[in-house]
């Protein structure tokens, strides 16, 4: 039962068989893409993070209404920050709030808090995979690739934020793995926009190097 589609994108068409591609939402935590989260607290704008719920939304329910893969990634730790790299810690505190810190979503990317929850509106639901990372990119230290090789999944269609830090990191992790990852570019965003705009050349330029390229209306003509 094959349901191979194609997608106008950057560099070129996208191809893929339906039934062995996911798509997955990155880290639209309450921390990124909500007010008072850890994003916010950062001093960061989260006007793009936050616009870009409703596009996935849409996108969400058609690969529930079609029964397909659907990953959910959120970034987060456990409370006693045991996974926690002492450098990225440490990091993070020199920018006023610092992970495991207290705001006014709990406390910061933890696990449990609310805001490492995800965004009310793309709630994950019972069947599809959520991924806890202890890092930016969504394969390391965690068993997505397990996830995705025992539904024998060969494409993922890429959205969420931000898009150079976590999008960047697990689409370069899909490409070392042999995945094929269409980014959606209004599915996906950053605090600022020209770091949108570079992270998004950087995927389909020398033909492709990450990946392609497209419009959440595109795939989603193919989805009717
Ligand atoms: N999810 C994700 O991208 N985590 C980040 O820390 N992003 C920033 O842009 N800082």
């Amino acid at each position: 039962n094959q349901t191979t589609v194609t997608i106008p994108s950057q560099p070129y068409d996208f191809a893929c068989d339906l039934n062995k591609t996911a798509l997955v939402i990155i880290d639209m935590q309450n921390d990124f893409c909500a007010n008072g989260g850890f994003g916010e607290m950062l001093g960061n704008d989260i006007t793009n993070t936050k616009s870009i719920i409703p596009t996935i939304k849409q996108v969400l329910d058609q690969f529930r209404a079609h029964n397909l893969t659907v990953v959910h990634t959120r970034e987060g730790h456990e409370p006693d920050l045991s996974d926690c790299p002492e450098s990225k810690l440490k990091r993070s505190k020199r920018q006023g709030a610092g992970i495991g810190d207290s705001g006014s979503m709990g406390r910061i990317l933890i696990k449990g808090e609310k805001g490492h929850a995800i965004v009310e509106e793309l709630t994950p639901e019972p069947g599809e995979i959520v991924i806890d990372k202890p890092g930016k990119g969504a394969f390391y230290q965690t068993n997505l690739l397990e996830e995705l090789n025992a539904r024998g999944i060969e494409s993922l269609i890429v959205t969420g934020v931000t898009t150079h830090v976590c999008v960047h990191s697990t689409v370069r992790e899909a490409n070392d793995r042999g995945f094929d990852c269409l980014v959606l570019e209004d599915g996906t965003a950053a605090f600022d926009e020209d770091d949108q705009q570079a992270a998004i050349r950087m995927f389909h330029q020398q033909g492709a190097i990450f990946g392609w390229v497209s419009h959440s209306a595109k795939l989603l003509e193919q989805l009717k």
